[in-house]
């Protein structure tokens, strides 16, 4: 293939149009769209899509901002593809360093041109990823972000994420297939009068850096629309470096109809929700009400501190999003009683403990400062930490000693939190909180693919300081 006709495959789906006029709360007539950024769909069993990263000024809720993006946007594209499909994903790099992407939450080999974090794109260079998506891969919610260490929260932080959606049974459901769906993704940003980027400084990098500027996938409070006895399906993604959410609906419920690695078996109903970095969530909100605006509400919430530098969330309440009442459903429509069915994994043959701590030592550029640690030590990409078999199921206990919260990832495999009681959850999730000065279990097989992948703290300042370790799935 060509590279123009590769791009022109690239551009089929062109940019989403699902505009839907809303009057807002002023009066004045504002846009809301189910995506507004360019989309890529997947056609006949491949996905192709051509990206650059650069960093350039782009229009960010309503101003304009200096910052990182793939495609010119902030976030960037929706990638949407199907269990099965091939994936051939052309990133050039405009940046001035070096980049690359990590599929955050997809179960895909961690090797060659796939998931493989270890590859670098360098300055001014381009590289193909290809992989494909088995044919059991569930639908659910995923994302790109790249993963260089070292330059992870920077380049987050500074708007480079993107959404990639894998449609399948979960969205067959009627009840899912017939509600209005919405991409909500949340991103903070730190800026300057004039749209730069303010240097967050060592101690918000020790704590994990938070932007004053809350978007919802690029814009500031936008408003979506809900039909009187209509249903909402609202996919929350928390792209920002370090920024928790707990978020709450006006007047609604939220019922959770799947986790980060997909659908779970029953909604689950919940009046508020925790989004630790990297989390999905996929939501729907039955239209209950007649009129009115119900805010979407980011309350404060604490989790911890770097010790004597102080730090902790604000305690301010946040509006993010608007909801607001228009027209009727042709037809009722309730919330689905079942899902699909999650398996609990089976009892580990082997169990192992992480101990998550933090130590001063030199920061680059910045002096002595605070830096992270699993089991003691802080990421080398030469080493290898744990070794697993390929095919076993291990039990995880996770132990913070720290003052602060850390939300840890595994790559490759989802896993199940496992309660007090010994059981583990029948949702598949890609990050766990574990809190300040405590412990949590989850419940992993490592299935499919053999190779070399990472853990980490999902505070990317942290990553980056650290706090990484090497897996090595041996076949
Ligand atoms: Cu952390």
């Amino acid at each position: 293939m060509t590279r123009r006709e590769f791009i022109a495959l690239g551009s089929i789906a062109g940019v989403a149009a699902a505009g839907v006029a809303a009057l807002s709360r002023r009066g004045a007539v504002s846009i809301v769209r189910a995506y507004q950024q360019e989309r890529f769909v997947s056609a006949g069993g491949a996905l192709s899509v051509a990206l650059s990263a650069s960093e350039q000024w782009v229009d960010l809720a309503g101003r304009q901002a200096r910052l990182y993006a793939f495609n010119s946007r902030v976030p960037g594209p929706l990638l949407e593809a199907q269990p099965g499909d091939d994936a051939q994903i052309r990133v050039r790099n405009g940046l001035r360093e070096p980049t690359n992407l990590h599929y955050h939450g997809l179960h895909i080999t961690p090797n060659g041109t796939a998931d493989n974090i270890f590859l670098e794109i360098p300055e001014g260079e381009e590289i193909d990823y290809r992989f494909r998506l088995p044919l059991n891969h569930p639908a659910g919610f995923f994302w790109i972000h790249p993963h260089v260490h070292g330059l992870v929260a920077q380049q987050v932080s500074l708007g480079l994420a993107m959404p990639f959606v894998v449609r399948g049974d979960l969205d067959d459901i009627p009840e899912v297939a017939a509600a209005r769906e919405h991409f909500l993704i949340l991103q903070d940003f730190g800026l300057d009068g004039a749209g730069h980027p303010i240097d967050p400084g060592m101690s918000a990098s020790m704590m994990g850096r938070e932007g004053s500027l809350i978007t919802v996938t690029g814009q500031r409070q936008p408003q979506y629309t809900i039909e009187q006895d209509g249903l909402l399906r609202l996919r929350l993604l928390n792209a920002s470096a370090s920024r928790f959410y707990r978020l709450r609906l006006e007047n609604h419920p939220l019922h959770i109809i799947a986790t980060d690695g997909g659908a779970i078996a029953t909604p689950h109903s919940v009046d508020e929700l925790v989004l630790a970095p990297g989390e999905r969530r996929d939501l729907l909100v039955q239209g209950r009400r007649v009129t009115g605006s119900h805010r979407l509400i980011n309350l404060p919430y604490d989790r911890g501190s770097a010790g004597m530098m102080g730090g902790g969330t604000s305690a301010t309440e946040t509006e993010l999003a608007t909801l607001v009442y228009q027209g009727r459903a042709e037809r009722s429509l309730t919330i689905p009683q079942t899902l699909l069915q999650v398996p609990a994994l089976p009892p580990a043959t082997v169990r192992r403990t992480f101990e998550l701590s933090d130590a001063m030592g030199m920061i680059p550029g910045r002096g002595m400062g605070m830096r992270f640690r699993i089991s003691g030590r802080e990421f080398d990409a030469n080493r290898i930490d744990t070794s697993v078999r390929l095919g076993s199921v291990e039990e995880w206990e996770f132990v913070n000693t720290t003052t602060m919260d850390h939300p840890m990832h595994i790559h490759t495999n989802s896993f199940q939190v496992v309660g007090p009681d010994g059981q583990p959850e029948r949702a598949w999730r890609d990050v766990v909180i574990v809190k300040a000065r405590s412990r949590t279990r989850v419940r992993i097989r490592f299935e499919d693919f053999a190779g070399r992948t990472v853990q980490h703290c999902h505070i990317l300042d942290h990553e980056d300081l650290g706090m990484m370790g090497t897996i090595l799935i041996e076949p």
